[in-house]
Order: structure tokens, then C-alpha cells, then sequence
């Protein structure tokens, strides 16, 4: 039996593409800095917090001397959260650039999240085992998990391992939660000379801005997901039988949902943010869904595709109320409701608990739903929304309005459904060239920022719709990204999440089209990601990346 599949051993001979700026010894690479920065609001307020770190100017790599780059050190580092394609590449990058500065130096992987830092628990990187893990998937190599490190405790503990350690830099290779305790931990070890860096991961695409431009991971997940999608889609207009609604991974915002049904065009798409925006109830998002299936059915064509966004339920006005609801009710009384012994119990203490309009949300779900809200929190204490299947939820609302009608002689058609959903899929595949290119680049610059003296930065490489040679490398100061809001009953210094944006490119785009996608069959079916082959199909960006930047 072959150890590797034949797939993966041509993927180890892949040798990423870097931006030009990166490209020869590290000792010839130096930054040139702009302008001091701001936070994007409550400057002063965030000023007065990072005093240390903030308001420090963009950096971007360009040829020059820089000896620091041979100083022997250690550098730590670690991977924060849900996995991404191409966290194993940025850990190659840093590696190699570590090794290109000084053969001598050490890169030191904490095991298992940031818990492994708390923990003290870590392994040597070696060209061994990195060469293992060159253009993989996943986050095997060292582990990944969801600790936060928020606290000044915390803080102190990390200072004294990366101390015990020697580590004179730690990489956060996370999302929007990571990379703001990797700013405040920067702040916080700034007088002991130990660097922190970050660098933008995420599936879900929701930590951008001008400076990133994407989160490292969405470009292979979204294409896994529409190659998926395109699969059922053509079934679907092969059997004319079935509705497929397809939830699609993405905590919060809906960039993944936008992102696939740009690439595959099936018949409707809910957006999240969009549903908050005109503040549209449960009983309108299924009328809309009918409305659709009615006028299909009317033409003879009863099938078609849903694309659902996992995190819609937070966004639907009774039913974000509902949920934060619950959560503060299950926080509060954690222990009674432990005693509470069968289902039945639980939700009707729970109906008892809550206020009126809460009340009447919960009862008014099927007991599934009911069942998925009650299951247990996440460690941040909020609902595990990739737990709740509202697929289903949309699928029961919508038959029983479908049957309803049927019965007063307003629908003459069939609907037969099939759910499914896509998340995990998508996580860990084989990084396109886009994401190996990319990812390598960003743990390149990782070490490169580090190199020049930098800390409290995020890893930054911009003009990714063209060849990567003209993509621009550097960093910026984290503190930039970061907005007030406030976290049990304070007010801390975070990175804004990016939503989708409704007056942004790609979603225009896709309201444009948006009636006659739902009506007619458009279908287009993207295939399997291509690692071999014509550039125009191996190498090409998302449709989001595109848009946003004609913009
Ligand atoms: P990150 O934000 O940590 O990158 O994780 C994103 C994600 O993939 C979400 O899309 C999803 O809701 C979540 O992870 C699921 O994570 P878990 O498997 O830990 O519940």
C-alpha cells in the first residue's frame, strides 16, 4: 500500500511562487514604513490601551540591507482556531525564512492551539518534519485549538515560557479573535523584547480589509464548496425531483454563501447580512423561499438549489434576540440546568425563563431545533451555530407553507427536499495555488517583520487578482484593524469583523442577477480545483477577490 497518495507526492515538489519583493537572501530585504496609523474609530480611546504598540506605520518589504535577518534566534508558533487550507504552507515559509537568515535558528511549533503556549508544551520544527506537511491540508503538523489568551494571567504565563524558551518572536496564525490577542499580547510584552506577529486565517473571509485582502483558507474552501455544489446542482437538473438546501459553513458572515453561488449561479442564496439589514422574520425568509419554488413549479421545474449560510439564525431579529437570551439564562444558571434531567424539563423552564417574545420564538420551533439551541456552548459561552441544522428548520417551515397552500388550491406542484451541509469538506483540503502561494508568503513575511524589528503587526500582502510576482508584501500595525466594542459589559480595543458588504461589488453583482438565477436554470458547474493545467484555471483568484478589487 502507498503511504501518500499520488496527489500528495506531487504536491510536495510544488515549490510556491513569492511576490518579487521577497524573492533572495533575507539579509537584502528591508521595509520601507508610510505614515503613522490610527485605529478605525475611538482613536484615542485605543491609544491610551496600547500605548506601547499603537499607531505604528504600514511596512512593506523592499530590496536593502538588513543584517538583523542573520541573527541566530527562536521564534515560536502557533495555530489558533477552525482549520484552514494552507496553515502547514505558512509554517513552511516562516520556517524557510528563518533557515535563510541564520541555519542555526529554531522554530518552535506550540502544540495543540494556544493552550499549548500556556501549557508549555511544543516540538522543534525540522526540515524533516516540515517537509512532511509542504502544500498539505489541515493543521497536523502541530494541532490547532479554540484556548483564548485574553488575560493578564495568561499573558504572564506566556511571557515566562516564551522566556524559559528563549523564544524572541511568536507568530498567531488565527482569525479576527487571535490576531486581537495577538496585538494585546504584543502590547504586553513590548518591554521584555519578545515580538508578536499575526497572520490572517479563516475560511469564513471575514477578516479583510484594504490591507488584507483575504483571509488565507477561503479561496480553496469556497472552491471545494461550489465544485460540491455545481456536483448537486447538476444532479438536481438531471433527476428534476428535488430541492437541495445546502448549508455552507462561515460563523458569522455570509462570504462563503456569496462567494459559491457567484461561482456556481444556482437558484437562490440568503444572505445574512442582508436578511438583518431589512430586518426580515423567519415567516418572510420562507415566504420569500416559496415564492421562488411556486413560480419555478409554475414553469414545470420543481428543483432547484438553496444555499443557506450557516450563521443566518443570529442574524434573523427574533431569533438573535432568542438566542442571546438563551445564552445569558444558560450562563446564569449553568448549574440548575444541569439538574434538569430530560428535554421535556429543560424547555420548559426555559419557556418559563424567558421573556414574552423569546418565549414565543423558542415554542414556536420544532422540538430539533429546540433540542440544538439547548446543547452545550462553546467556550466563549455562545450557541454552536454550525450545530443547528437550519437547512432542516428551512425545509419543515417551508413545506408546511407549500402544504398549507396545496390545500387552498394556490400550489399545483411537487416539492421533494434533500439538506445537506458543507463545512468540514472544506477545511482542510489540498491549499489551491493560490492559498500555497499565499500562504507561504505570508509565513515568509511572517519572519521578514520580525526580522526588521517589528511587533504588533498582521501579515499584509496586497494586489492578489494579479500574478503573485506583483503581489506587495509587508505588514501592518494590528492596532489599525481594531474598533471599541464591548465584551462582558466592557469596552475592549478588536478587530472589526467584515461582513458582507451591501453595497460592495460582489453582492451587487449577485442582486443583479439574482431574480433570474431563481427563476431560470443557469447552472454552472466549476469542477474540482485544478493544481495542474492551464494558468487561467489553476491560479485564478475568487470572484469576490475580482469584484472587490474593480470596485
Ligand atoms: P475560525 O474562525 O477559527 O477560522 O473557524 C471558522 C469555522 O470553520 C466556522 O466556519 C465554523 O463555524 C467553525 O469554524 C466551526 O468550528 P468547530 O468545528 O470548532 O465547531
Amino acid at each position: 500500500m502507498k503511504k501518500y497518495s499520488l496527489l500528495q507526492q506531487e504536491r510536495y515538489k510544488f515549490q510556491p511562487n513569492v511576490p518579487k519583493d521577497l524573492i533572495g537572501d533575507v539579509s537584502k530585504i528591508t521595509i520601507q514604513l508610510g505614515q503613522p496609523t490610527e485605529s478605525i474609530s475611538d482613536q484615542s480611546e485605543i491609544k491610551g490601551m496600547l500605548p506601547k504598540t499603537y499607531g505604528k506605520p504600514i511596512a512593506q518589504f523592499i530590496k536593502g540591507a538588513n543584517k538583523a535577518a542573520n541573527d541566530k534566534i527562536n521564534v515560536g508558533v502557533v495555530l489558533s482556531g477552525g482549520q484552514a487550507p494552507g496553515g502547514h504552507n505558512v509554517i513552511a515559509g516562516l520556517f524557510d525564512g528563518i533557515k535563510n537568515g541564520n541555519k542555526e535558528s529554531k522554530l518552535w511549533g506550540f502544540l495543540k492551539g494556544p493552550g499549548g503556549i500556556l501549557e508549555n508544551q511544543a516540538m522543534e520544527i525540522t526540515n524533516e518534519i516540515i517537509d512532511q506537511y509542504r502544500n498539505t491540508g489541515g493543521f497536523d503538523i502541530i494541532g490547532s485549538g479554540r484556548t483564548k489568551i485574553e488575560s493578564e494571567k495568561q499573558f504572564a504565563q506566556c511571557l515566562k515560557v516564551c522566556q524559559e524558551r528563549k523564544i524572541a518572536a511568536l507568530v498567531i496564525i488565527g482569525g479576527d479573535d487571535s490576531n486581537t490577542n495577538a496585538a494585546l499580547m504584543a502590547e504586553y510584552f513590548a518591554p521584555h523584547n519578545i515580538k508578536v506577529i499575526g497572520v490572517p486565517k479563516t475560511i469564513d473571509g471575514d477578516l479583510k480589509n484594504e490591507y488584507i485582502e483575504t483571509s488565507f483558507g477561503f479561496d480553496t474552501a469556497t472552491k471545494i464548496y461550489s465544485e460540491l455544489i455545481g456536483n448537486i446542482a447538476r444532479d438536481a437538473n438531471s433527476a428534476k425531483k428535488y430541492w437541495h438546501f445546502i448549508k455552507l459553513m462561515g460563523r458569522s458572515a455570509s462570504h462563503i454563501c456569496l462567494e459559491c453561488q457567484l461561482q456556481t449561479q444556482v437558484n437562490y442564496a440568503i444572505i445574512s447580512e442582508e436578511i438583518e439589514k431589512r430586518q426580515k422574520t423567519l415567516s418572510q425568509i420562507v415566504s420569500d423561499l416559496v415564492d421562488v419554488i411556486v413560480e419555478r413549479s409554475n414553469k414545470g421545474e420543481n428543483f432547484g438549489i438553496v444555499l443557506v449560510p450557516e450563521g443566518l439564525i443570529e442574524f434573523i431579529p427574533e431569533m438573535k434576540n432568542l438566542i442571546s437570551e438563551l445564552n445569558d439564562l444558560l450562563a446564569d444558571h449553568a448549574s440548575h440546568f444541569t439538574t434538569l434531567r430530560t428535554f421535556g424539563e429543560q424547555a420548559s423552564w426555559v419557556n418559563k425563563n424567558l421573556d414574552k417574545d423569546a418565549s414565543y420564538a423558542f415554542s414556536s420551533l420544532p422540538a430539533d431545533i429546540q433540542k440544538q439551541l439547548l446543547m452545550d456552548r462553546d467556550p466563549h459561552g455562545n450557541v454552536q451555530v454550525s450545530r443547528i441544522e437550519t437547512e432542516k428548520l428551512l425545509i419543515e417551515m417551508v413545506e408546511s407553507k407549500l402544504n398549507q397552500m396545496k390545500n387552498e388550491g394556490t400550489f399545483k406542484g411537487k416539492f421533494s427536499s434533500q439538506h445537506h451541509f458543507l463545512g468540514y469538506e472544506g477545511r482542510s483540503a489540498f491549499p489551491s495555488n493560490f492559498d500555497a502561494n499565499y500562504c507561504y508568503s505570508l509565513g515568509y513575511s511572517a519572519f521578514l517583520l520580525i526580522a526588521n524589528g517589528l511587533t504588533g503587526y498582521i501579515c499584509s500582502i496586497r494586489n492578489l487578482h494579479k500574478p503573485v510576482e506583483q503581489w506587495i508584501a509587508g505588514g501592518v500595525p494590528i492596532s489599525m484593524l481594531f474598533n471599541l466594542e464591548k465584551r462582558h459589559g466592557k469596552n475592549k480595543p478588536v478587530i472589526k469583523k467584515a461582513l458582507v458588504d451591501l453595497v460592495g461589488k460582489p453582492y451587487k453583482t449577485y442582486l443583479e442577477k439574482r431574480y433570474s438565477w431563481a427563476i431560470n436554470t443557469s447552472y454552472v458547474y466549476p469542477g474540482a480545483i485544478q493544481y495542474y493545467g492551464p494558468d487561467s484555471i489553476c491560479n485564478q483568484p475568487t470572484i469576490t477577490l475580482q469584484l472587490e478589487h474593480e470596485e
